[in-house]
């Protein structure tokens, strides 16, 4: 008997040689000094010892007990230390290495653009409203003075709003669209019935276009303002405050006679090309001007429809290209503005 008890402080000492981790070493407790483990099964054998050898056997399983758990709470001092260690070289920290810089992102070039355009107009007054993305066919035209089957709505290429199943597409204001211009601000903020209006509208657009210079959703930004005795000198300073702010003192604006139904007299908002410097022939302008936008006093039948008395009031307007708008500003790096919404990161990073 003696000698099993021996074996097995041996068979003990083996397994725990094996072990690297408290799972490993509860395995091991529970093999030998569990209640079914190699201790207690040994145990039950004495009870078929006589007497006096139940004696001395006793003594033995439990100096046997003693020396088991012994070397088992050994080994878990000893596995206490190397966890300990570990975490210590894990929290490691060495404040002298360099730094490890995060990856930084940035807004897309288009949205810095919408920000510095919100920035310039706020420094004079304009404040920023949002008309909706997809409007009733009377703001985007019949209240600009466009009648339906009106021709002047061609230029326009708009895409309408389809009808589909417990989704109107068609109102009292005419069929819904998917704005083509941001105009349809004007008489939005005309019924809100507040004067001085003096507000600047950016969002989203969308033709059928799509070439260098036109991508079919694109951003306009559409400023307003009316009051008495607004006059054209006064949106000839808007526009050239904006040109110098926006692009710098060498750019150069110029104001074409130009035609629209909402505006009279109207204007063609040209900037000298910043890819050629104005010397013409490239990519991306006809002889060295590229067209930002239109502008012009607001014509008496869209005050009407904005329920103003063109008799009282008069004011001004012009819708600019967000994006054609960043290309004159940036020049040479865009030379087709459908790059914008490619989502290239090699030409984004250079914003
Ligand atoms: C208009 O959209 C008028 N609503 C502007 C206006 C507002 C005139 C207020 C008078 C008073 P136009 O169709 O020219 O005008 O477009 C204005 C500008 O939007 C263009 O000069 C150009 O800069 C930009 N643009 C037009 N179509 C595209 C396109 N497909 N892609 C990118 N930019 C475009």
């Amino acid at each position: 008997m003696q000698e099993t008890f021996t074996q097995l402080i041996e068979q003990c000492k083996d397994a725990l040689k094996a072990v690297r981790d408290r799972a490993a070493l509860e395995a091991v407790e529970i093999k030998f000094l569990g209640r079914k483990g190699e201790l207690a099964s040994l145990m039950k054998q004495l009870a078929t010892l006589s007497d006096e050898e139940k004696k001395i056997a006793g003594k033995v399983a439990n100096e046997t007990k003693e020396k088991i758990e012994q070397m088992i709470a050994k080994a878990k001092e000893k596995i206490a230390r190397e966890e300990e260690k570990t975490r210590a070289d894990r929290e490691w920290v060495d404040v002298t290495a360099p730094g490890v810089f995060p990856n930084e992102g940035h807004l897309h070039p288009i949205s810095q653009a919408i920000q510095e355009i919100t920035d310039v107009f706020a420094q004079i007054g304009f404040v920023s409203v949002r008309a909706p993305e997809i409007d009733w066919d009377w703001y985007v035209f019949e209240s600009l003075n466009m009648p339906p089957d009106h021709p002047a709505r061609d230029d326009w290429e708009t895409f309408f709003i389809a009808e589909t199943k417990g989704q109107k597409a068609r109102g009292e204001k005419g069929r819904l669209v998917l704005t083509p211009h941001t105009s349809n601000a004007q008489v939005r903020e005309m019924e809100k019935g507040k004067l001085p209006i003096r507000m600047i509208n950016i969002n989203r657009t969308y033709r059928r276009q799509s070439d260098p210079s036109h991508t079919p959703m694109f951003h306009q930004f559409e400023g307003l303002v009316i009051d008495e005795g607004i006059t054209i000198a006064h949106l000839k300073g808007v526009l050239d405050y904006f040109a110098k702010s926006f692009f710098g003192p060498d750019r150069q604006i110029r104001l074409r006679p130009h035609h629209f139904r909402f505006t009279e007299p109207s204007f063609e908002v040209d900037i000298s090309c910043g890819a050629c410097g104005g010397k013409g022939a490239c990519r991306i302008c006809k002889a060295g001007w590229l067209e930002l936008g239109g502008a012009g006093m607001v014509h008496p039948n869209v005050l009407k429809a904005g329920g103003l008395d063109p008799e009282k009031v008069s004011g001004f307007a012009f819708g600019w290209g967000v994006e054609r708008t960043l290309v004159m500003k940036e020049g040479t790096k865009i030379d087709d503005i459908r790059i914008l919404y490619k989502n290239d990161l090699r030409f984004i990073k250079q914003f």
